[in-house]
């Protein structure tokens, strides 16, 4: 149960979201910059697509109490900050695992945002079969006159990694977070092949180098003949 807060709380809160809302539209611009500067130069983008939110109030109140938050208690709203982490949420969209590797390598080396941390559920899958590098990272906005530093999660996916979460989280949402087991159990399978399908798109995408690579030196060597 959330205990119901006042409504100058509720402004408060509302008002929390701005440098959120900022940070995702700015972070949006510049992953979208990686993508077309790589469609650019080399007609292919590692990222699919972008998509990006800010966590509704309600959806900020509801996760607060799960992590622990009294909701209404004293600086109850800062402590929001210090303990939900995913108010702004961006997530970005790939074709191939490899791609994910690359998107991550990418972002560790820019200079305008400093990654806190990386938790790698591709490497460790979630109980559930979840499966995405997510990455904590810590943005500068300019909010008015003040500067503020806000935490953004990036979820990186494969587009086979976001078909399965956005069907569970749906299912997860029907059911009230309380999934019969048989249904658990099928989620879990179907995350698995999932995976399997995109290990296999990996390779065939290995196969298509490879096979370019051996016509290119084929070419290379009869362009004297
Ligand atoms: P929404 O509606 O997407 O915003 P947790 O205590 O695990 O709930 P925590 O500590 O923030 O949350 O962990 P984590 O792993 O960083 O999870 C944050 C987000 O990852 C979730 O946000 C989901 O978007 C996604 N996620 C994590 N686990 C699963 C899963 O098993 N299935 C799906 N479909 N998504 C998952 P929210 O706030 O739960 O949801």
């Amino acid at each position: 149960t959330i205990h119901k807060p006042s409504k100058s709380d509720l402004e408060r809160l509302s008002r929390l979201r701005a440098p959120y809302q900022q940070a995702i539209d700015e972070m949006k611009v510049k992953l979208k910059g990686i993508k077309y500067g790589c469609l650019h130069q080399d007609n292919y983008s590692p990222i699919e697509f972008v998509v990006g939110r800010v966590k509704t109030t309600d959806s900020i109140l509801k996760k607060a109490e799960k992590k622990g938050v009294q909701i209404g208690a004293k600086n109850w709203i800062e402590e929001i900050e210090q303990h939900v982490y995913d108010i702004a949420g961006l997530r970005v969209v790939t074709r191939y695992i490899e791609d994910i590797r690359e998107v991550q390598e990418m972002l560790s080396q820019r200079e305008d945002f400093v990654i806190e941390e990386i938790t790698d559920y591709i490497a460790d899958p979630k109980e559930s079969g979840y499966r995405s590098v997510h990455m904590l990272v810590r943005y500068p906005t300019y909010h008015g006159a003040t500067k503020k530093e806000v935490l953004c999660e990036i979820q990186l996916r494969t587009l086979a990694m976001n078909f399965w979460a956005t069907n569970e989280h749906e299912l997860r949402y029907k059911y009230a977070e309380n999934l019969p087991a048989e249904m658990k159990d099928a989620l879990r399978t179907a995350a698995d092949t999932a995976y399997e399908l995109d290990m296999q798109m990996d390779q065939f995408r290995r196969d298509i180098r490879t096979a370019r690579e051996v016509v290119q030196e084929f070419a290379i060597a009869n362009e004297d003949k």
